[in-house]
């Protein structure tokens, strides 16, 4: 385990609630607050040129937010080295850590950072592209069930497609009994991207999966299908069944798991304090969203869509807006790559208590937004200097939070208050 201090970040002050927001450039009228009577004016955080520069926002706010520094003293502590892409992070009752590795391994860490061996009976996965071992997650009842979830490609007969698996965990945290793969998503496809996939519980005790489109332009379409699982958010019963009380449960040719469509590449899912489900989203060049997801609502991809594609052309058919499309309540241009969040409410960082935190990959820093009212007000990106690609994010029971980056040597990382030694 390598302790580091981090340092003090004291550069400019905390923009002060209630000033305005206005481009630096001059160029870009994108992301500009309308002021409030106010004369000052703060700068966007994002400086880089948008890939799709003639598109406007829906409503003001709705990309380039302010920056914000926090100025909040924390210290970073890597507590382990030398994982293989790993995907999600899971702190576990008592302190130690679940960590996924791509490749198809699932390890328990413990505080100190003694990396435990791959726990043993998971089933195998299809490890290509961008397909592997994706999202864990606990069971609501955990401290008394010890039952874990897990999304990955499943290798299938023509192909894969992303699966939903259920074990329990031994009391030795050493391997898994009762494995069961509860979900398969349909069609399979043989393909090695967009595969999602990100696992969270409701409030509601319900088990929900998000899931890519496969990217490949003949899959695309099937994000705005209801037969296919495709480009959805998925709403299960624990069991893996669906709920009697689905989107479009009843409805001729209608999977009865969906619970929302029209999504791209869905890296980010996490319940509010409130209890609303958010999710966020690879787009195309300029085009990565967050939303507040809804039940039954249409989030618009192939057809409704920010940025262009990556090739620089514009995304063939599609608009920016539309009557029966949901807007995002944010987007980046250029992108993040975003992957993982979390909202905040620890009370070990009371700054940033409301902020969601999301893994920033392209980035390679720790996103965080400021809320109000349903809105991203502020933006800020930690770790920066670190230059790893940020994949997951989660708090932990002290209020600190744990990071797991993206790189073929990655990393877990705890980010508590600085200590005053
Ligand atoms: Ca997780
Ligand atoms: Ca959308």
């Amino acid at each position: 385990m390598v302790h580091q201090q981090y340092p003090l970040l004291l550069l400019g002050g905390i923009v002060a609630a209630g000033l305005a927001c206005s481009s630096d450039s001059g160029k870009a009228a994108v992301g500009q607050h309308s002021t409030t009577g106010g004369t000052a004016a703060c700068k966007p955080l994002e400086s880089r040129e948008p890939n799709a520069p003639n598109q406007q926002p829906a409503f003001p706010g709705q990309t380039r937010a302010c920056e914000e520094k926090s100025n909040v003293a924390f210290d970073v502590t890597v507590v382990a080295r030398g994982l293989e892409h790993p995907w999600s992070v899971e702190p576990l009752p008592g302190g130690d850590l679940l960590v996924t590795e791509r490749p198809g391994r699932m390890r328990v860490i413990s505080a100190a950072g003694n990396v435990g061996p791959p726990l043993a009976n998971l089933p195998k996965v299809e490890a290509k592209g961008q397909g592997g071992l994706l999202d864990a997650a606990l069971s609501p009842s955990f401290a008394s069930d010890r039952t874990i979830y897990w999304s990955f490609s499943e290798p299938r007969t023509g192909g894969n497609a992303t699966s939903v698996g259920r074990a329990v965990l031994s009391e030795d945290r050493k391997r898994f009994d009762q494995v069961k793969v509860i979900f398969h998503a349909m069609p399979t496809y043989n393909g090695d991207k967009h595969f999602g996939s990100r696992l969270a519980f409701g409030p509601d005790g319900k088990l929900y999966v998000t899931l890519g489109e496969r990217s490949d332009k003949e899959m695309r379409p099937q994000a705005q299908r209801l037969d296919s699982d495709m480009g959805k958010i998925l709403r299960l019963n624990p069991d893996g069944s669906a709920p009697d009380d689905n989107a479009f449960v009843g409805q001729p040719n209608a999977r009865p798991e969906i619970w929302t469509l029209g999504h791209r590449n869905v890296q980010a899912a996490a319940f509010d304090p409130q209890g609303q489900l958010w999710e966020v989203e690879h787009g195309t060049n300029g085009g990565d969203e967050l939303n507040r997801v809804e039940k039954g609502k249409n989030y618009g991809w192939p057809l409704v869509a920010y940025g262009e594609e990556y090739s620089g052309v514009p995304i063939p058919g599609a608009v920016t807006a539309k009557e029966g499309y949901q807007q995002p309540v944010y987007y980046w241009d250029p992108v993040i790559a975003p992957s993982g969040m979390q909202f905040y409410n620890g009370d070990a960082f009371p700054a940033w208590k409301g902020s969601v935190f999301i893994g920033g990959m392209g980035v390679t820093s720790l996103v965080r937004l400021s809320l109000d009212n349903g809105r991203v007000t502020r933006e800020e990106h930690l770790l920066k200097q670190r230059g790893q690609r940020i994949r997951d994010v989660r708090q932990g029971p002290q209020g600190e939070l744990y990071v797991v980056t993206d790189q073929s040597n990655g990393e877990l990382w705890r980010i508590a208050p600085k200590s005053r030694e």
